[in-house]
């Protein structure tokens, strides 16, 4: 029996070591699903990574078109991109906003290993909102926000993975874009007659013109709010048409990665954003602190979106979960 006993330890030891090169996060804490369970390297997402990264975008202050900090944020991003290993194109181009301002706006568009055809499209806003037309000040209302969550929370989560697909290298090509004026939408305040969507502007500028008219991925992700204290994901409306498989994969894999609570399973609202347009040329979802009961996070368009509000936890669900769906493909 000792004997046994001993050879059982030896043999449970040998199989420890061989499922250390995987991760911790490719075994299931939740035993009701077999499926998720793969013997996949996934890396470690670094949660105070991504938090450092968002300090850096606050930073410069608010990232609004035609501003000094939103020219230095783009500078910033591209370079971080490319020293992470990415082949950056930046797309440049003139939006008009609700009020017929002219925006200089810039996407910025990166890929990794760009010659593997089986890819992954990853994307969040860089820029942040001109007004804080939510807060509960009123004098208030035409201030622009840090945007902590509110744009800067997607990019940090999507730089750290950058980080880590320049260490180890996914079976998978990834490409992450991040889009500009996503958040100069019509404020309640203006009077400016109607002229069709005035929000996700970058997106709609790329998918009526995309940098590569050949330009092909499997499925797009956007990560928009997720960085924000008491968020939770219910699956977006238009993500269920675009892509109920997707949106699977990634409920299922948060949810046999112990993040149920943030991902919960919920249907949630309708949400205008980046992944309508996207969605013309690539199957997407949204990944979004929004749901039927609560809406948005309180800080949202207000002046406190700021870092106090930011939960590196909610970060570590996010970047974990997708972490582990990049690897596993
Ligand atoms: C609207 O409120 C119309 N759309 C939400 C999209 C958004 C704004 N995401 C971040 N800020
Ligand atoms: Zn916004």
């Amino acid at each position: 029996m000792r004997r046994f006993a001993s050879l059982f330890l030896w043999v449970g030891f040998l199989v420890g070591i061989s499922l250390m090169v995987s991760c911790r996060h490719s075994a299931a804490k939740d035993s009701g699903s077999q499926e998720a369970v793969r013997q996949t390297f996934v890396p470690t997402f670094n949660a105070d990574s991504s938090f450092a990264y968002i300090e850096r975008q606050v930073a410069f202050g608010p990232r609004v078109p035609n501003t000094a900090a939103h020219r230095e944020a783009s500078a910033f991003l591209s370079a971080e991109l490319r020293r992470h290993g990415a082949q950056v194109t930046l797309q440049e181009f003139q939006a008009t906003a609700y009020d017929g301002t002219l925006l200089e706006a810039c996407n910025i568009i990166a890929s990794f290993f760009p010659e593997k055809s089986h890819r992954i499209l990853l994307f969040a806003h860089w820029d942040s909102r001109p007004y804080a037309d939510n807060d509960p000040q009123p004098q208030n209302h035409r201030t622009p926000i840090d945007g902590a969550n509110d744009g800067a929370s997607g990019v940090a989560v999507l730089l750290e993975i950058a980080r880590q697909i320049q260490a180890h290298a996914p079976k998978v090509g990834v490409d992450i874009f991040f889009f500009d004026v996503e958040d100069y939408g019509k404020p309640y305040f203006s009077t400016s007659p109607d002229r069709g969507d005035t929000w996700a502007l970058g997106a709609q500028y790329w998918a009526n013109n995309p940098h590569d008219l050949a330009y092909r991925a499997d499925y797009g992700i956007l990560l928009d709010m997720v960085g924000g204290k008491g968020s939770r994901f219910a699956k977006e409306g238009f993500s269920l048409r675009q892509a109920p498989n997707i949106v699977d994969k990634v409920w299922n894999a948060a949810r046999v990665l112990g993040y149920g609570d943030y991902f919960v399973d919920m249907r949630g609202g309708f949400i205008d954003d980046d992944h309508i347009y996207v969605g013309r040329r690539v199957p997407s979802i949204d990944i979004i602190a929004y749901d039927e009961e609560n809406g948005f996070v309180p800080q949202w368009h207000t002046l406190d979106d700021t870092m106090e509000y930011i939960d590196k936890a909610v970060l570590e669900a996010v970047g974990q979960t997708l972490l582990w769906v990049i690897y596993n493909e």
